[in-house]
């Protein structure tokens, strides 16, 4: 049996994970958290109170965290290409670039998008200030970190390049990555060619349109 995903195109977060599947060209099932079968929701709702997605539902298994669920494929669905590398040391290189992107990139950048879709009275300027900072302090360190690189962690493409890729494609729809961080869009233009990638992006086109805070002409 195939493992199934349950995942929405747009998300960021089943972007992570699809890029992971799409590099090793794994067999899985989606169920498509849309109007169009508000049951998968409500499974997913029943499954996981937190109703945060992606997650993947492997006969009895559920895997939750969109990093918990790249580690869980490469364990029991392993490919050709090795997100998690071998060798101890580049891979917790791996780990803390992972959530270098979901805590310092991610974080920030959906806390200035779910401000945008709240009633305006409970909105909250003085977050989103905070947020639009963390995201400037994490452009400029990551600046520094990819001068002399092509991915994020070791030497080959790995699950922090799949973090890296929604977080920062997102993030410079939200808060524009400035030119002064030309290594940042340097390796956020590499994402998006990459064919894993670039497959999720396109098939997220379609729902363009629902981005809050109006999706930029490019990309
Ligand atoms: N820590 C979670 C975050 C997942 C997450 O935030 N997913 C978003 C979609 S990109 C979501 O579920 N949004 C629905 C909501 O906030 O109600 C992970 O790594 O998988």
């Amino acid at each position: 049996m195939r493992p199934v995903l349950y995942s929405h195109p747009f998300s960021s977060y089943c972007q992570k994970v699809l890029t992971a599947l799409y590099e090793n060209d794994t067999p899985f099932d989606t169920r498509m958290l849309g109007p169009e079968d508000p049951s998968a929701y409500q499974d997913l709702c029943s499954m996981w109170p937190v109703k945060r997605f992606p997650i993947l539902i492997d006969g009895e298994k559920r895997v939750f965290e969109a990093s918990i669920v790249i580690e869980y494929l490469g364990v029991h669905y392993p490919g050709p290409v090795k997100l998690i590398p071998d060798d101890a040391d580049t891979a917790l290189d791996v780990r803390m670039m992972d959530r270098f992107f979901d805590n310092y990139i991610s974080t920030p950048q959906q806390k200035v998008v779910f401000n945008a879709i709240r009633p305006e009275e409970h909105r909250d300027p003085y977050g989103v200030q905070e947020a639009r900072g963390m995201l400037d302090a994490a452009y400029g360190w990551l600046d520094e970190r990819m001068a002399n690189r092509q991915w994020a962690a070791g030497e080959a493409f790995s699950l922090a390049d799949c973090s890296a890729a929604p977080a920062l494609f997102y993030a410079d729809w939200t808060h524009r990555i400035g030119e002064q961080f030309a290594n940042v869009r340097a390796y956020r233009s590499r994402l998006l060619a990459r064919p894993s990638f670039a497959r999720a992006v396109d098939e997220a086109r379609p729902y363009r349109s629902f981005f809050p805070l109006g999706a930029p002409d490019r990309d």
